[in-house]
């Protein structure tokens, strides 16, 4: 790549990771900074889970668990037997190894330190020189309103409910107190592109969009900000993005999520497959989004990066 852009990635869990992965490939450490969904974050067994982020950090320090796309490869679940034994009956799939991730950030957190904090401690451990920043440094929790069990806390519909359950709403608890931190602030300020992956909209990226003040500071910024579309051919690549939008009466399209990102966005990427879509926006192409390979994240990445550098001043 000719151009060296400073980028900022707004992302949730594994579709997100992909594309950070690709873009991590073909920019220098400094230039990418990888803003994640902390909405997914919750407590069990007395630790601080934080799925997002250690999908991320997983995925961009090459330990992740390809087949799953969260965890550690090759990692085993020993304690989860031990805990069955004594009489428990875990529903989230706490990998021994992965289980040290959780050990320290709860430690640290316990000790005062911020996400944003213990993020960077982990990540720089795991060798990854980007940028990985918690959407706020305050408890936020996506909870999900069902048709069948009432208001389930997000893993207990999404994991132990295999996101099953008709959702009705969805709340995110706190939100009224997250701060964007000082560490998103300097990012965005610097930032040549504003990309946001293909997560899911409502799950993922909506609750980053809702820390007070995000908003507004994204779109104070006049560059290309761009979202890569969730949907290819009225489906989902993985998880309930599609069910979601059935659910709440919204058509079954890419350009259902270019209307629900408004003005935060003003340039769209579809699939290829969607060729006959285009969204009324300065801004839209079609590429090859199905990131099913290490080649096509970086393939994606890079055409992504060239088309944007190719705009015409905004
Ligand atoms: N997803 C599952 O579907 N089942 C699990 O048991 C599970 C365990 C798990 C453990 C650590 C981690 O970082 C992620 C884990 N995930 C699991 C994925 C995760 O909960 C969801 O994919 C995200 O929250 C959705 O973005």
């Amino acid at each position: 790549l000719d151009w060296k852009p400073n980028v900022v990635l707004l992302v949730g869990g594994v579709g997100g990771a992909k594309l950070a992965y690709g873009l991590e490939k073909i920019l220098s450490p400094e230039q990418l900074t990888v803003i994640v969904n902390t909405g997914d974050d919750f407590w069990h067994y007395g630790l601080r889970i934080c799925p997002d982020l250690d999908t991320i950090t997983y995925t961009l320090s090459g330990l992740v668990d390809t087949v799953n796309g969260w965890g550690l490869a090759g990692d085993t679940t020993i304690t989860l037997d031990a805990l069955r034994r004594l009489g428990e009956t875990p529903w989230f799939r706490l990998g021994d190894q992965d289980l040290a991730t959780h050990i320290l950030r709860t430690q640290w957190w316990h000790e005062g330190c911020s996400l944003t904090e213990i993020t960077g401690r982990l990540t720089s451990a795991l060798g990854i020189g980007c940028a990985v920043l918690p959407m706020t440094d305050v408890p936020v929790a996506t909870m999900i309103a069902t048709r069948e069990h009432g208001e389930l806390p997000f893993q207990v519909y999404f994991v132990k409910n295999r996101w099953q359950p008709v959702i009705q709403s969805i709340r995110l608890d706190g939100i009224e107190r997250a701060r964007v931190t000082p560490e998103i602030v300097r990012a965005v300020r610097a930032a040549d592109v504003i990309l946001i992956g293909p997560s899911n909209p409502w799950l993922s990226i909506n609750p980053i969009l809702s820390v007070p003040g995000m908003r507004e500071l994204l779109t104070a910024r006049q560059i290309p900000r761009v979202a890569v579309t969730p949907i290819i051919n009225g489906k989902a690549v993985k998880g309930p993005t599609a069910k979601i939008m059935q659910e709440l009466s919204l058509p079954l399209t890419a350009e259902t999520v270019v209307d629900y990102y408004g003005e935060v966005i003003n340039g769209f990427v579809f699939d290829e497959r969607d060729q006959n879509l285009r969204a009324s926006l300065p801004y839209s192409a079609s590429m090859d989004t199905l990131m099913d390979s290490d080649e096509k994240r970086l393939a994606l990445a890079r055409n992504l990066l060239e088309w944007i550098r190719d705009w015409k001043r905004l």
